[in-house]
């Protein structure tokens, strides 16, 4: 179904409560909502990245305070899967400060991180910058489950953020995701001093993606030092929990996942964005590059909640195979 602009920002300017309570219900209708789906990330390949993304720690055009790290190395990354996988994740996404993928070695080496994650019986997904169809069709014969890449903002704030590459670059991208059938992880980051009609635009550009996507991130900026935002004051929580709802009214049967920014966040207002249709969270004391809450908090707040994790491999046979197998 497609949403005019009209409608998204109709939907968006709704009583909070209203929309918390439709939220609720589609979420409902869609998903086991006691469940929450657990993923781990980590950083394969860390800084010193060509795009100037205004956010990111990662650019050599801001002055974060970083280590360099090369590609590491595939049994370090598997040990690393299995340690999240025995912590109760079941997903494992890999993230690279790569503009574009090039073809050549360390793509090679990716794919058999991605090959080994797979048959360890987890959900693989990972994040490396632009895609070629080709790319693309490789990483889903290696077992890619989805591939992560954010619109970030509307298209019409897109230039005061990012200038090393366009909104029609990431389309383009998320189209090659697409031709391979690979699932789309695409979202965005609230609090980068865009203004409410961007949030809107960002939904509307999201919800009328073919096919929508599978996982919608939804980061709230993290503030990182020395990166041109990092001083800018943090965005009112209603409009993150605000943003959640219309997420989850307009893709039901998507994975709402809350990612950057959850160390800020206080448990009441993260409690709220699960009632809100948020069903999935990143755990593990880092992100990329950045801290997150203790796997403690997590499992302390989700208890609370009566909110379990959701059960490894219930939802994908294959992967229940290898699983079993591995
Ligand atoms: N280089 C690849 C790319 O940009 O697509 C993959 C890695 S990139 C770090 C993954 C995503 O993390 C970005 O698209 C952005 O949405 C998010 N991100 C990066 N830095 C962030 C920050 N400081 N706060 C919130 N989200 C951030
Ligand atoms: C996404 O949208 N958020 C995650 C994941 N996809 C790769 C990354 C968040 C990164 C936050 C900043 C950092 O830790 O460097
Ligand atoms: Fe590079 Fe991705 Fe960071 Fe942009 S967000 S600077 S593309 S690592």
């Amino acid at each position: 179904m497609t949403h005019t602009i009209e409608e998204v920002r109709a939907l968006y300017n709704r009583p909070l409560l209203d929309l918390i309570y439709d939220a609720a219900s589609a979420h409902r209708e869609n998903h086991d909502h006691h469940e929450m789906q657990m993923c781990t990330l980590l950083s394969i390949k860390t800084g010193g990245c060509m795009e100037d993304c205004k956010y990111c720690s990662q650019s050599i055009h801001n002055n974060a305070d970083l280590e360099k790290e090369v590609l590491m190395k595939t049994a370090e990354v598997l040990a690393q899967a299995k340690a999240a996988k025995e912590a109760g994740s079941t997903r494992f996404c890999m993230g690279a400060a790569w503009p574009r993928v090039m073809d050549g070695k360390a793509f090679d080496r990716v794919c058999d991180m991605v090959k080994g994650v797979s048959d360890m019986g987890m959900e693989a997904c990972c994040t490396l910058g632009m895609l070629t169809e080709d790319q693309a069709h490789k990483l889903k014969e290696a077992g890619l489950t989805a591939y992560n890449h954010n619109l970030d903002t509307s298209e019409e704030f897109y230039d005061k953020i990012i200038t090393t590459r366009t909104y029609q670059d990431r389309l383009d991208t998320l189209a090659n995701v697409a031709k391979a059938g690979i699932s789309a992880c695409c979202g965005g980051i609230l609090g980068l001093g865009e203004s409410e009609e961007d949030r809107i635009s960002l939904l509307h550009t999201l919800s009328n993606l073919d096919p929508q996507p599978e996982s919608v991130p939804i980061n709230m900026l993290v503030p990182v030092e020395g990166t041109p935002l990092g001083t800018l004051e943090p965005l009112d929580i209603f409009e993150w929990i605000r943003c959640i709802a219309v997420a989850r009214i307009l893709m039901p049967k998507a994975m709402v996942r809350l990612s950057a920014g959850r160390l800020e966040i206080s448990k009441e207002a993260q409690a709220m964005a699960f009632m809100a249709g948020a069903n999935a969270i990143f755990t593990g004391e880092k992100l990329l590059t950045t801290a997150n809450p203790e796997s403690d908090f997590d499992y302390e707040l989700l208890g609370a909640l009566g909110i379990k994790p959701r059960e490894p491999y219930k939802y994908d046979e294959k992967l229940s195979e290898k699983a079993e197998a591995a």
